[in-house]
């Protein structure tokens, strides 16, 4: 069985219990206090969650983790094994993790000087994904696919209040910002995707 760690209220750790969940794959989590990552940092050589033990080896990253899990356990399929839709994957998530993420990241701290510009071009990416989305049930068409799995966590915000106890400031900046603009279709995606089990 995958072993991973995760902290409480991690976006990253729902990639993975979503992907683990839709493939039916038990999970062996091992859970960490917020506040005390040294057990994590000795085992990967930083902070950040999730780190997955697959047998010896420890592979940091969620989506690099999703993938693979996807290699390990192919059906029912995230990701198309090649060609240009698997491609198209790969640059929307890679664009989500290095672009998207940017402005709430940015604004996850003091007031910075160019705030109302990291605001406007959230609105304007969420639009364009909204646009992704048109009127497909899934990023990945008819089924839940990769894309879906590695921006849920942060697209819920829009219409999933944080859980109770979830005091990062960061998922209040997520919900601020998705929620500047409507998108009713891109709602209706985050209350189906919610509907998917987790591991
Ligand atoms: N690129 C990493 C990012 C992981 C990440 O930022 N994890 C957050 C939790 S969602 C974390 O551990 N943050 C702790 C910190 O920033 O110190 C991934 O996809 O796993």
């Amino acid at each position: 069985m995958i072993r991973v760690h995760r902290v409480p209220f991690s976006t990253n750790v729902e990639r993975v219990a979503l992907a683990a969940g839709h493939k039916g794959l038990a999970i062996d989590w091992v859970d960490h206090p917020d506040e005390d990552r040294s057990a994590i940092v000795e085992l990967s050589g930083q902070r950040l969650v999730p780190i997955a033990e697959f047998g010896t080896e420890v592979v940091r990253g969620s989506m690099r983790i999703v993938e693979r899990i996807e290699a390990e356990r192919p059906e029912p399929p995230l990701l198309s094994p090649a060609g240009p839709e698997r491609a198209a994957a790969l640059v929307a998530m890679d664009w989500f993790d290095r672009v998207w993420k940017g402005p709430p990241n940015a604004l996850d701290g003091p007031e910075p000087p160019d705030a109302d510009a990291l605001r406007s071009r959230s609105r304007r990416w969420t639009g364009w994904l909204a646009a992704l989305l048109g009127e497909s049930d899934y990023f990945g068409g008819d089924a839940l696919g990769i894309v879906d799995v590695c921006v849920f966590p942060f697209l819920k915000y829009a219409v999933l209040d944080p859980e109770p106890g979830d005091e990062q400031a960061f998922h209040a900046i997520l919900a601020d910002l998705l929620r500047a603009d409507l998108h009713p279709a891109l709602d209706a995606w985050a209350y189906r995707v919610d509907s998917h089990p987790r591991a």
